[in-house]
């Protein structure tokens, strides 16, 4: 097999990429290692920033995001017995929208099959090799046949455990990690939100998130310590600990339900250097991590695909500006959401090897926020997103 360019993985980066290639009539293959099931049934983000709203659109898959998604123009920030919204609108003139990554994801996979086009579901073995060559390649076995998929270029979108990273030489690559000493036990339930908007929590029993899906599901989160067992949760303990940490009155209005989707993520901070090897180019969580508090990672992806996408373009225009700045540009934008991401989950949760001292700080830190229309406009700036360099 031929293509122009192997897009290896068939989550939001490589779909999205998938789109933007179909659009300029640049023929592509995506190889995914699991079946269509899998990749839909991964619960992850749930906030959008204008960056993904807009991308999503050009690729033509905006409609029921539209239709469906919930236009947020803030978010709460409770600590201490305080409650304060930050105004994204207000101070920014932007907003986000709450549209879960699944409904992308499947927003995707939906325009993918009208259009015709070729993805490799459960694909065994996935190999890519040869990108430091003009003739990159990706080797893969599909129903027991071993197959060998010739390409231009290959995307590596096949998220932090994929194989494209992995298959870079170390001497060619360099990378930066932050493991945090805790994880988010999150839970997904039919059961109306407690708040209209999100509300993010620094308790002093741990940090919590309450947000959505739609105006009949909710998404929870609360800290959690990493050596928990989500086995050990059962969906009534849950429930007490969110009410414990959440403010007596919205504790009071909560409704809770069964459990759909219950999980425990641990969270870290994560960056390739660079982003292209060659005829390589990684694009998301390939090539970057960010602890969740940020709502960044789906919306990086989604900015790396934009910029990967128009350098993949324009080379079959005849420059290669945008593929020999791609790594760059993307960093540019990586690095400054890693340092909103790390910045807020310092902020918001509980780290028992700081003391008190420590606690003080994030109070300090809380208090100053709330009283400062410049500190609010900097986090509003971050949270609804940077512009995509370039
Ligand atoms: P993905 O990991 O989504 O997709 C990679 C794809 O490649 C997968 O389908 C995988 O099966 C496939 N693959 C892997 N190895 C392969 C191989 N060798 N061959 C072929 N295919 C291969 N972000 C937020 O903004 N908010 C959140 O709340 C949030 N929560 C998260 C919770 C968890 C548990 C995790 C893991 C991530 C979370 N994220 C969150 C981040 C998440 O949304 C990612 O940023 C997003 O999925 C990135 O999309 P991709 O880059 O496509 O990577
Ligand atoms: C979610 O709804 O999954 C979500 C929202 C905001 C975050 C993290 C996760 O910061």
């Amino acid at each position: 097999m031929r293509t122009q360019v192997a897009i290896v993985g068939a989550g939001p980066s490589g779909l999205l990429l998938g789109a933007l290639l179909h659009k300029a009539g640049i023929d592509h293959v995506i190889v995914e290692q699991r079946s269509p099931d899998y990749v839909l049934g991964r619960i992850r983000a749930g906030v959008l920033e204008q960056v993904a709203v807009d991308l999503l659109d050009e690729a033509g898959v905006g409609a029921r995001l539209h239709a469906e998604g919930l236009p947020h123009d803030g978010f709460d920030l409770c600590f201490a017995g305080r409650r304060h919204r930050i105004d994204l609108h207000a101070l920014t003139g932007r907003r986000v929208v709450v549209y879960g990554q699944t409904e992308v994801t499947r927003d995707l996979m939906d325009h993918r099959a009208a259009v015709g086009r070729t993805t490799v579901y459960d694909a065994d073995n996935v190999a890519v090799g040869g990108f430091d060559t003009a003739r990159p390649f990706v080797t893969f076995r599909q129903n027991g046949v071993e197959q060998r998929l010739e390409a231009d270029f290959i995307a590596g979108c096949d998220g932090f455990h994929g194989v494209c990273r992995a298959s870079v030489p170390g001497s060619a690559i360099q990378t930066f990690e932050k493991v945090y000493p805790f994880g988010w036990l999150g839970v997904l339930a039919d059961v109306p939100p407690v708040s209209h908007e999100l509300i993010y929590g620094n308790s002093d029993r741990g940090f919590m998130l309450a947000s959505m899906r739609s105006k009949t599901r909710s998404r929870y989160y609360v800290q959690c310590r990493l050596d928990e067992q989500v086995e050990a949760w059962s969906d009534d303990a849950f429930w007490d600990e969110l009410k414990r940490r959440l403010p007596a009155a919205d504790a009071e209005r909560l409704v809770t339900g069964p459990s759909i989707e219950k999980s425990i993520a641990p969270l870290r901070s994560f960056v390739t250097e660079p982003m292209r090897f060659g005829r390589l180019f990684l694009a998301g969580d390939a090539a970057h991590i960010v602890p969740p508090t940020g709502a960044k990672g789906l919306n990086l992806a989604a900015s790396d695909v934009a910029l990967l996408a128009r350098g993949l373009i324009q080379h079959y225009g005849g420059s290669d500006e945008g593929i020999d700045r791609y790594s760059e540009r993307a960093l540019s934008r990586v690095w400054k959401a890693e340092r909103f991401s790390w910045w807020f989950t310092s902020l918001m949760h509980q780290f028992p090897e700081t003391g008190g001292f420590g606690a003080k700080m994030q109070l300090a830190e809380l208090d100053y926020l709330c009283g400062s229309v410049a500190a609010q406009t900097v986090m509003a700036e971050n949270y609804v997103g940077l512009p995509i360099p370039g």
